[in-house]
């Protein structure tokens, strides 16, 4: 067994590999020949990739790509498509060598020679918007496998709710080792079996190697075991046998589960010593291992060089969904619901949203409700649901908590998906993956529910709902000490400022009914990125009462002014803005004069002009208030600014006597801000 960095002196893989490649030569091992010459070529132009699983893969991706995988490379968008997942996201190549290889525009050999440069779209992982091909970003093992079955489930409610003349595709995932190892694969494995999401398929290239070489150093799963407790049909193959390939993934097309291929191969197959080990994993072949592969191979031609007559097979199957499209076509032409197919598809809400959104806050305004602001975005969601189809909610087995569901909405069941709401059970890493695979697959825009300080539990999917700029909303309840008895463990301090610190996302914090109903519209009407709505457990007074515009879009204004010149301007989001506004009553009496600014989006607040924020911030001293760390708020708050808030951790007790035993309360602004000005 190879350790780290050593080259391989006695590799048992190499007997295996030499009877492989003494099989009869094939058409089928030609064209995955080809996907391993453009694996090793790009890889090698670049001094960087990973070409061991492409070329470990390619016969059962050429199995995939040419027989079953539904697509048409003339319109990489068409809806109904299936969708193709490349989950162990470092084998890159293999997906831009079948783009290419089936005559997708935009994956030219140009792209393919730029592999890992700057401004490619070949990037070193599989980047969303890179390409109208890649369904999705992986690279962060296990991301991918969990997106998907967010994938599979869209289409089924989709099927659900337009039938199947308009929506039935498959989603096909390749994961290897590293994908399956990862914790977040158990999420999703198991919500996929228990929802019965039988048109998906995981090819697992189980080659047996990952980054520290053999996995038996690691690990010694039963993985189809593992799946078929998960309800999971399975199937071992020989990963380099297109005939055994092929016929499991015919019974994966007829399965009533969710369907796991064990892909027993031989990493970089073909290479002549580094096969089936760790040194072909993540770097270059280099020039005489590179040729003795293709030697080995039979490849007879020069770099970046597919012959004619190959490529035209492969450019053959490139066109093999044209027809099925156009057949598709034409009934959505017919379909009674075609404008409405077309507008969800298309993300666009319904034209009655603003009105929806008006009378809802008219509505606020008119009964000043007292609410905690998770029960104030459950009374947004009443008025929302109904009238925004493709909005599908859920939480992580926190529903009567999070107040996610609302009447009506029907349970997602296994085996029926007409219902709006789904019960992603304690799986929040997977809930959170699975809501960006709604979001990318396209028709439904997803809202999930789970404790704010669970969101360590989702960070790494919160982050790939960033970089593809999908718009998923995160309704996070319970957002500080004002959760009260559950204590420490359930309180997030340091949650707002990191989150805060991710790029791309909009982290709202509201702090009274109208900014819930406000910052929820902008959710919605935010189509390039993720919202997290931080909300309170703990019960706050209405502060506003005004329905004109959406004060919340600037990410802050100025909610209450100082009668006369400012004194002192206090910045508070959330639960904190009553505090602040408390504190300004207080001062008012004692003849100082306040201002009082609500913040419930940094980022938005962030993008305004400056003389907004000149305006808003103003010049007199500032005191900031936040039940959460400090880190970030001198950014509003100056070096000569003050802050009321908690860098520790926090207690368990009635939220009330936290408040007061941190000194996170009115009378501790008054009193900064009486110092500030004595
Ligand atoms: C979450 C995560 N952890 C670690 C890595 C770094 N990494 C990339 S590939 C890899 C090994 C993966 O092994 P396997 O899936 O078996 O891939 P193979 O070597 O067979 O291509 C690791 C640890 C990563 N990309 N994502
Ligand atoms: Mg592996």
């Amino acid at each position: 067994m190879a350790s780290i960095g050593e080259l391989p002196t006695d590799n048992p893989a190499l007997a295996i590999q030499a009877a492989i490649l003494a099989r009869p030569m094939t058409p089928e091992r030609r064209l995955a020949d080809a996907i391993r010459a453009l694996a090793i070529d790009a890889v090698e132009k670049a001094n960087s990739g990973h070409p061991g699983m492409p070329m470990g893969m390619a016969d059962v991706a050429t199995a995939l790509w040419s027989k079953f995988h539904k697509f048409d490379a003339a319109d990489p968008r068409w809806p109904d498509r299936d969708r193709f997942v490349l989950s162990a996201g470092h084998g890159s190549m293999l997906l831009y060598a079948l783009l290419y290889l089936t005559g997708h525009a935009g994956m030219g050999m140009e792209q393919i020679k730029r592999f890992r440069q700057l401004h490619s779209p070949a990037a070193g992982h599989p980047e969303f918007g890179e390409h109208p091909g890649i369904e999705t970003t992986t690279g962060p093992l296990g991301q991918g496998i969990a997106t998907a079955v967010g994938m599979a489930l869209a289409e089924r409610m989709l099927a659900a709710r337009f039938g199947k003349s308009l929506v039935d595709h498959r989603t096909w995932v390749i994961a290897g080792d590293g994908c399956l190892m990862e914790g977040i694969s158990h999420e999703a494995g198991g919500l996929a079996g228990h929802l019965k999401l039988d048109k998906l398929t995981v090819l697992w290239d189980d080659n047996h190697i990952s980054i520290d070489g053999d996995t038996a150093l690691s690990t010694s799963d039963d993985m189809l075991k593992r799946f078929a407790a998960y309800g999971w049909a399975t199937k071992r193959v020989d990963g380099h046998d297109p005939v055994q390939v092929s016929a499991a993934l015919s019974m994966a097309m007829r399965s009533k589960k969710p369907t796991l291929i064990a892909c027993r191969t031989i990493i970089g197959l073909g290479a002549p010593h580094k096969a089936g080990t760790n040194a072909v994993h993540g770097s270059a072949l280099g020039a005489n291992e590179a040729q003795g592969a293709k030697a080995a191979l039979g490849w007879n031609h020069p770099p970046f060089e597919v012959p004619d007559g190959l490529l035209e097979q492969w450019r053959k199957f490139g066109a093999r969904g044209e027809g099925p499209r156009r057949a598709w076509l034409k009934r959505l032409a017919n379909h009674p619901q075609r404008a409405e197919f077309e507008r969800v598809m298309a993300g666009a809400l319904p034209a009655s949203f603003h009105e929806t959104m008006s009378a809802l806050r008219a509505d606020i305004a008119a009964r000043r409700p007292k609410l905690a602001s998770r029960a104030a975005s459950q009374r947004v969601l009443e008025s929302l649901v109904p009238a925004v189809p493709e909005l599908v909610g859920g939480s992580a087995d926190l529903t009567g908590s999070n107040l996610t569901f609302v009447k009506g909405m029907g349970s997602v069941t296994p085996g029926n998906f007409a219902g709006r709401y789904i019960h992603y059970g304690i799986r929040e890493h997977g809930m959170a993956a699975a809501m960006n695979g709604i979001a990318v697959h396209g028709g439904l825009i997803p809202y999930g529910g789970t404790f704010f300080v669970f969101t360590d539990y989702m960070r790494p999917a919160l982050r790939i709902a960033a970089l593809m700029r999908q718009r998923v909303i995160h309704v996070l309840t319970h957002d500080s000490i004002g959760l009260g008895e559950d204590g420490p463990t359930h309180q997030p301090v340091e949650h707002l400022a990191s989150l805060r610190a991710m790029p791309n996302i909009f982290m709202f914090r509201p702090g009274d009914t109208m900014e819930t109903a406000e910052v929820w519209d902008l959710a919605l009407r935010r189509a390039d990125g993720p919202s997290l709505i931080a909300l309170s457990r703990q019960a706050l007074p209405a502060f506003r009462t005004d329905t004109g515009e959406n004060r919340s879009a600037r990410g802050a204004y100025v909610l209450a002014e100082a009668d006369g010149p400012r004194q002192a301007t206090v910045i508070g989001t959330g639960s904190e803005v009553a505090i602040a506004m408390a504190a300004r009553d207080q001062l008012a009496s004692e003849g100082i004069k306040v201002a009082v600014v609500s913040l419930p989006c940094w980022e938005l607040f962030a993008a305004q002009d400056e003389s907004y924020r000149a305006g808003v911030l103003g010049g007199a001293p500032r005191i900031g208030i936040e039940a959460g760390a400090s880190f970030g708020w001198d950014r509003w708050l100056g070096p000569e600014g003050v802050f009321i808030g908690l860098d520790h951790f926090g207690e368990s007790a009635p939220y009330e006597e936290i408040y007061k035993d941190f000194g996170i309360t009115a009378d501790a602004v008054a009193a900064a801000v009486r110092k500030k000005l004595g």
